[in-house]
């Protein structure tokens, strides 16, 4: 099969990410499919984090002086840039943390605590990140509530059926569920699944870590309470997340984390709290990043969200087409048109982290393991896969790569 041809604009895209010129080892061209892990980052970004240290450097919310305030219109900038990114209602519903696993636990301790009983229950599927069952993990030991896992199906959707079942029970207060999983690449309908659990009274948590980076997204029209994801899988930095919450929900919630900027007064007697979003961003926050994150979506804007996604579906078509052909390659997780862009697989004769130095000795930087989704991996009796994922500025020829070093690492183990 030849590669078909990729998109003018996403090739012209490659040269805006200096990284990707870079060669693994001398003669050995870099060909980066670890995207699901964390995204390179385009020139642009780095720019913007350079200038900001460079000509406004300054504590954000605190001085009165000339830079303190340009710093502080940048970071809240980039706050508002979220916002309009994501289609949130007010810029109030964006809260700046480490990254999703940061934002998934705020809402666990903060809004769980409050609102968890012995007895509640909260949904997850047996798809997730270990990021979006642990904190619910740790706020059931502490609250008495429990954590009932969805089942998936063979195909990797997650069961709706029994999901609908799991809501009769009236107990469930919370549903947290992965928009995009980060082994199957599985697109849940999230939508559907939002209103099931709002009729049922349950609040829905979207962990959109592995959605964002690469489809367009509307908090409000996919229903979302809560959705949480980070900004270095979306062509931004490491170091900064952002926590999305429904006003109301925020505004009834305590305070997560205390210090400094997310007081009102303090007194030994009696510490009163700031307006959501400061509540829940104590201390010195990531500045830079925001700036950094505020361009990544300038950048990811300028490219289109549309033309990832298709240009996605059609490299991983591509891609999985190409390795069905490998005798003893399974790949797990719903056909191409279901996933976005990313597959795990595994091969009958070779170990995943074999494979996977077979991959780096030709360039190929994927992930193998359990990709921090280890009942996703007993579900599917494997102990670890290897996981190829593209982003925006991977080739056609790039999965070809992909598909023959797979070959010839599996023929070699024959051998
Ligand atoms: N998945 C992967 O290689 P953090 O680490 O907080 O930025 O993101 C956590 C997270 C939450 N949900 C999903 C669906 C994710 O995929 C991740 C991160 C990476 O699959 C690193 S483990």
């Amino acid at each position: 099969m030849s590669a078909p041809a990729t998109d003018e604009r996403l090739i012209a895209a490659r040269a805006d990410f200096p990284i990707l010129a870079t060669d693994v080892r001398p003669g050995v061209p870099l060909v980066y499919l670890d995207n699901a892990a964390t995204t390179q980052k385009p020139a642009s970004v780095m720019a913007a984090m350079d200038d900001y240290y460079e000509h406004l450097n300054s504590n954000v919310h605190r001085g009165v002086h000339t830079f303190s305030e340009k710093a502080t219109a940048a970071y809240e900038g980039a706050r508002r840039k979220v916002r309009d990114f994501i289609h949130a209602a007010s810029s109030h519903e964006i809260v700046f943390v480490r990254n999703a696993t940061e934002a998934i636990n705020l809402v666990a301790h903060a809004w769980g605590r409050a609102n968890l009983k012995p007895g509640d229950e909260i949904l997850v599927s047996e798809m997730e990140h270990h990021a979006n069952i642990v904190p619910w993990q740790l706020v059931a030991a502490y609250t008495g509530a429990v954590v009932k896992p969805v089942a998936i199906t063979e195909q990797g959707r997650i069961d709706q059926d029994a999901y609908a079942r799991a809501l009769e029970s009236g107990r469930v207060k919370l549903a947290a569920i992965a928009h995009v999983s980060n082994v199957l690449g599985t697109i849940n309908p999230v939508a559907d699944m939002a209103r099931k659990a709002h009729d049922a009274g349950a609040l829905v948590m979207v962990d959109a870590a592995q959605s964002i980076p690469h489809m367009p997204l509307d908090v409000q029209a996919l229903g979302a309470d809560f959705a949480a994801f980070s900004a270095h899988k979306m062509v931004g930095p490491t170091g900064i997340g952002v926590l999305y919450g429904k006003r109301a929900l925020l505004d009834a919630m305590p305070p997560f984390l205390g210090g400094g900027s997310m007081i009102d007064t303090v007194s030994f007697e009696k510490t009163t709290f700031a307006a959501v979003p400061a509540r829940f961003e104590a201390g010195t926050p990531a500045i830079a990043e925001a700036v950094g994150l505020a361009a990544a979506i300038d950048y990811l804007r300028g490219v289109g969200m549309e033309t990832i996604h298709v240009h996605e579906r059609a490299l991983i078509g591509y891609a999985m087409e190409g390795l069905s052909t490998i005798p003893g390659l399974r790949m797990i997780g719903p056909p191409p048109g279901e996933r976005a862009g990313l597959v795990a697989f595994a091969l009958d004769s070779v170990h995943p982290h074999d494979l996977a130095q077979g991959l780096d000795a030709a360039g190929i930087a994927v992930r193998a393991g359990h990709h921090c989704a280890m009942p996703l991996h007993t579900r599917y009796g494997l102990g670890a896969t290897v996981r190829a994922s593209f982003y925006l500025y991977n080739t056609f020829e790039e999965a070809d790569r992909l598909v023959e070093t797979v070959e010839k690492t599996r023929a070699f183990f024959a051998r």
